[in-house]
């Protein structure tokens, strides 16, 4: 079912429950070619969650700012093609959630243990921010902090479980949002970690 939580977001709960087990597969996969890494920010920080990316593009960041780019900077090759299997969970997400269908060209892999987070931000290093994000949520449950189009703007926290599936659009695409903490047990098949998998189209 679809719940709408704010203009331009809605809410696919458990969607992608069915795809786990080979979603986990095909991961395991690509990390192989493209290993987890905890990118560097401008800041000189980095990043608490770990990051990899597949599709024609790849989501990367270093001391002088963030970027799309064609080949894993890590590695000097293209990124893994998307996995079939991501692009039939999309396929189901366009028809489940009438938004599609979806051109994404990338999907960054975030993996989230306990000590990592993501704080507020905006995503708008896309070239064209009419399409649609998708955000899907694998494993251990996490507190997704849901803000408006001002990092000042009140914050509210949803909760995000294993398998549920988010689609943000129009009026919703550039507000602010982050990740605050894991919460909740282990999952029996993903362990103590959560993997969220972004898709856009960012080219
Ligand atoms: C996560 N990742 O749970 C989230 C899921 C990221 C990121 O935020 O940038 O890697 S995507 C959440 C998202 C995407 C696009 C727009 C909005 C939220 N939003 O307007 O709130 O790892
Ligand atoms: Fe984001």
């Amino acid at each position: 079912h679809v719940l709408t939580l704010d203009t331009g977001l809605i809410a696919l709960p458990g969607l992608a429950l069915p795809y786990a087990c080979a979603l986990a597969q095909a991961i395991q996969e690509l990390l192989h070619s493209a290993p987890w890494r905890h990118m560097q920010v401008p800041s000189g920080h980095r990043m608490s969650a770990a990051q990899s990316s597949c599709g024609v593009l790849g989501w990367t960041s270093d001391e002088h700012g963030y970027r799309y780019s064609p080949t894993d900077p890590q590695t000097g090759l293209a990124w893994p093609a998307m996995p079939a299997v991501f692009k039939d969970l999309l396929t189901h997400i366009a028809q489940e959630s009438g938004h599609g269908p979806f051109q994404a060209d990338t999907c960054l892999i975030n993996y989230y243990d306990e000590q990592a987070h993501m704080s507020l931000h905006q995503d708008k290093n896309e070239r064209d921010l009419q399409h649609p994000i998708i955000s899907v949520s694998l494993g251990r449950e996490a507190l997704f902090l849901w803000g408006g189009a001002k990092r000042s703007d009140p914050v509210r926290t949803l909760r995000l479980r294993d398998g549920d599936v988010l689609v943000w659009w129009g009026p919703s695409r550039l507000n602010f949002h982050g990740v605050r903490r894991l919460e909740g047990p282990a999952h029996p098949h993903w362990g103590s970690g959560r993997v969220n998998l972004t898709f856009r189209k960012a080219g």
